[in-house]
């Protein structure tokens, strides 16, 4: 499979419009998908089938050398390829609805439960689909760097992992009706599509987990949820 040097996505020149390179079914790209639904912009989209290692052909590598997605390509062809990076860049343009948090206060905890989401969740959840998969043989991290064999012990202790967020949730939605506090925030966009990428390895919230259970019923009634 055709492979290209990581380079900097900074200053990369010639593109024609915003675009946003996305898939439809992986976490990530929706994770943005959500945050600009909630804000109400829209972009145009471009689908890019990593099942099948469309991220890897050279057409793609072009676009970002790294070969994930998403992608955002500004009209002057600069990218970013950070999901919570290009909502922080749409959070800059359009402030309102506010989703990275109002005060000081607010702020940190909204990063602190976005890192711990990320950390404590999408990597492990990642980690035990990756490690199992037969599409994914030698591809256990995402994108164009070298290929990575998958480690069976890895997607054990993955969903060990996961099993235990699922846990710190639960606790957590004792404690407070949204991720970071008593309102929607990007957390709970992290944390939907976290919980949601869960159900791929087999970790539903219903039984053991009625909290947890009953914020994704709340979370599903925002048309957004659906992007
Ligand atoms: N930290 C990056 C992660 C991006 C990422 O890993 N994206 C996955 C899809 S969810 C991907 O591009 N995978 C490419 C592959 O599987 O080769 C972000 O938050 O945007």
């Amino acid at each position: 499979m055709a492979r290209r040097d990581r380079g900097s996505p900074e200053g990369r020149k010639g593109g024609a419009g915003v675009k946003l390179y996305d898939m439809a079914l992986a976490p990530n790209p929706r994770r943005v998908r959500i945050f600009l639904a909630e804000k109400g912009i829209e972009i145009p989209r471009v689908e890019i089938d990593i099942q099948k290692g469309e991220n890897l052909e050279p057409a793609y590598l072009a676009v970002n050398p790294r070969g994930v997605v998403p992608t955002l390509v500004l009209d002057n062809g600069t990218i970013l390829d950070e999901s919570i990076a290009i909502c922080r860049y749409f959070e800059a343009l359009q402030p309102e609805p506010n989703l990275f948090g109002r005060d000081p206060l607010e702020i940190a905890r909204v990063e602190s439960w976005q890192r711990r989401i990320e950390f404590e969740g999408l990597f492990n959840i990642a980690a035990a689909f990756r490690n199992s998969r037969p599409a994914y043989a030698d591809r256990a991290a995402p994108g164009a760097g070298p290929p990575t064999p998958q480690i069976p012990e890895l997607a054990e202790r993955g969903l060990l992992l996961a099993r235990s967020f699922l846990d710190t949730m639960e606790q957590r939605f004792a404690q407070s009706p949204f991720v970071a506090g008593d309102r929607y925030t990007v957390a709970d966009i992290t944390a939907i599509v976290c919980l949601d990428f869960a159900r791929w390895v087999g970790l539903k919230a219903e039984q053991a987990h009625p909290r947890v259970a009953a914020w994704q019923r709340e979370m599903r009634k925002r048309p957004s949820t659906a992007a």
